[in-house]
C-alpha cells in the first residue's frame, strides 16, 4: 500500500492556528513511513507537511512553525532527539508538540526523548489507534492551554484599565509609576509626570448631566492618548475627572510641550461648557513635574510635585500648564 503514495513535496499553509485544522510536521527518513503517516493524519482532518530528516524538518519549522512534529527518532543526517532538543531554540519552538516515534521502547530512548524536550513519545511499529488518541489529546491540551493563556491576558487588560475611558486604571498608574521612578534611578534618567484636571467639571455635570459628563470624560481620554506617542508613556485616570500621564526619559521641557499639546488638544474637541468662568469650551488645567529619580526616595515626591503644579494652575485662572520644580523657582507657561 504504502509503496504507491509518493508524494514528496506538500504545500504549507498559510497559518498554523489551532481555530483552522492543525497543522503536523510529519519526520521519517522512510518514504512509506512518511506518506502512512501524512495520509493517516490527512484522514484525522489536519494539514500535513513532510521532512526527511532533522535538518529538513528544522528548515521547514521557520518558514511556518507546526503545532505539533511527528519526530522520528533514528535518521540519518540528524537524528530526532538532536532536532528535537535543536527545536526548543528556534522562536516559538518550546510552544509546539513533539511526538517522538522510537523503534526501541528501552527506557534509554524514552528518557533521551523526553530529556531533548519531546512532549510524549509512541512507539514502532505503530499501533495507530494509539497515534490517533495521543494527537488528539495533545491538541487538545494545546488549545486549552493557548485559550487560557488568551484569557488571562485579557483579564489582565481588564484588571490595569479604567472602564469608562479604557486607558489605564490607578491600579496600572501605580505599579508603572513605582516601576519607571526605579528603572530611572537605575539609568539616572528623568521622569516626567503630567497631572490634568478638567476645569469646572462639577458645573458640567450639573448642567449637561451626568451621562453627557461621562461621554465628555471618554472623549478627553482619548485626546490625551492621542497626544502623547511613545510607547513607554502611559496614560491613566487618575480619579474622577483627573488623568495622569507619566512620561519616562523626558526632560521637564518635553513634559511641559506635550501637556501643552493635551491641552490643545482637549479644547480642540470644543466640547461646550456654558458654564465655565474661563472658557466658551470645556478645558484642563494641568501640572507638571519632573525629576531624576533617586533610588532612596520615593515616587510620591514626583506626584506631590505635580499636584502642587495642579494647584497652582487652578489657583492662578485654570485653563493652563505649570511646571513645578523642588526650588522656588516655580515656572509658568501658558497661552
Ligand atoms: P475645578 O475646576 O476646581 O477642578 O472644579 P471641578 O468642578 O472640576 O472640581 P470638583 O472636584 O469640585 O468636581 C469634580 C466633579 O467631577 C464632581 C464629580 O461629579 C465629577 N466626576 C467625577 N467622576 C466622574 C465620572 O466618572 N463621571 C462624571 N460624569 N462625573 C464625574
Ligand atoms: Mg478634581
Ligand atoms: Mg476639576
Amino acid at each position: 500500500m504504502s509503496a504507491t503514495l509518493g508524494i514528496s513535496t506538500v504545500p504549507f499553509p498559510k497559518n498554523s492556528c489551532l481555530e483552522d485544522s492543525p497543522f503536523i510536521l510529519v519526520v521519517d527518513d522512510d518514504k512509506s513511513m512518511r506518506v502512512l503517516l501524512r495520509k493517516f493524519m490527512e484522514k484525522e482532518g489536519y494539514q500535513v507537511a513532510e521532512a526527511k530528516n532533522g535538518e529538513e524538518c528544522l528548515t521547514l519549522f521557520q518558514q511556518q512553525p507546526p503545532n505539533l512534529v511527528l519526530l522520528d527518532a533514528m535518521m540519518p543526517v540528524m537524528d530526532g532527539f538532536t532536532c528535537c532538543a535543536k527545536l526548543q531554540t528556534l522562536p516559538g519552538g518550546n510552544q509546539t508538540l513533539v511526538l517522538m516515534i522510537t523503534g526501541l521502547e528501552d527506557q534509554a530512548s524514552v528518557d533521551r526523548a523526553f530529556e531533548a524536550g519531546a512532549t510524549d513519545y509512541v512507539t514502532k511499529p505503530i499501533h495507530w489507534a494509539v497515534l490517533r488518541q495521543r494527537v488528539r489529546r495533545l491538541l487538545r491540551e494545546l488549545k486549552l492551554s493557548q485559550q487560557l493563556a488568551q484569557a488571562n491576558q485579557e483579564l489582565e487588560k481588564l484588571a490595569a484599565s479604567d472602564s469608562l475611558t479604557q486607558v489605564a486604571n490607578r491600579r496600572r498608574f501605580d505599579e508603572y509609576l513605582d516601576r519607571e521612578w526605579r528603572r530611572m534611578a537605575r539609568e539616572k534618567t528623568p521622569l516626567s509626570l503630567i497631572l490634568c484636571d478638567v476645569d469646572f467639571f462639577k458645573s458640567y455635570n450639573d448642567t449637561y448631566g451626568h451621562q453627557a459628563g461621562d461621554e465628555c470624560l471618554r472623549q478627553v481620554a482619548r485626546a490625551i492618548s492621542h497626544s502623547v506617542s511613545r510607547p513607554a508613556d502611559l496614560v491613566a485616570r487618575y480619579g474622577g475627572e483627573e488623568f495622569a500621564v507619566i512620561l519616562p526619559n523626558t526632560e521637564p521641557e518635553g513634559a511641559v510641550r506635550i501637556a501643552g499639546k493635551v491641552r490643545a488638544a482637549v479644547k480642540a474637541l470644543e466640547i461646550v461648557h456654558g458654564n465655565s468662568q474661563v472658557s466658551t469650551c470645556l478645558t484642563l488645567s494641568l501640572g507638571v513635574a519632573s525629576t531624576v529619580p533617586l533610588c532612596h526616595e520615593s515616587s510620591a515626591m514626583l506626584v506631590s510635585a505635580a499636584d502642587e503644579a495642579l494647584y497652582q494652575a487652578k489657583a492662578t485662572g485654570r485653563d493652563r500648564v505649570i511646571l513645578g520644580v523642588r526650588s522656588a523657582d516655580t515656572s509658568i507657561s501658558q497661552s
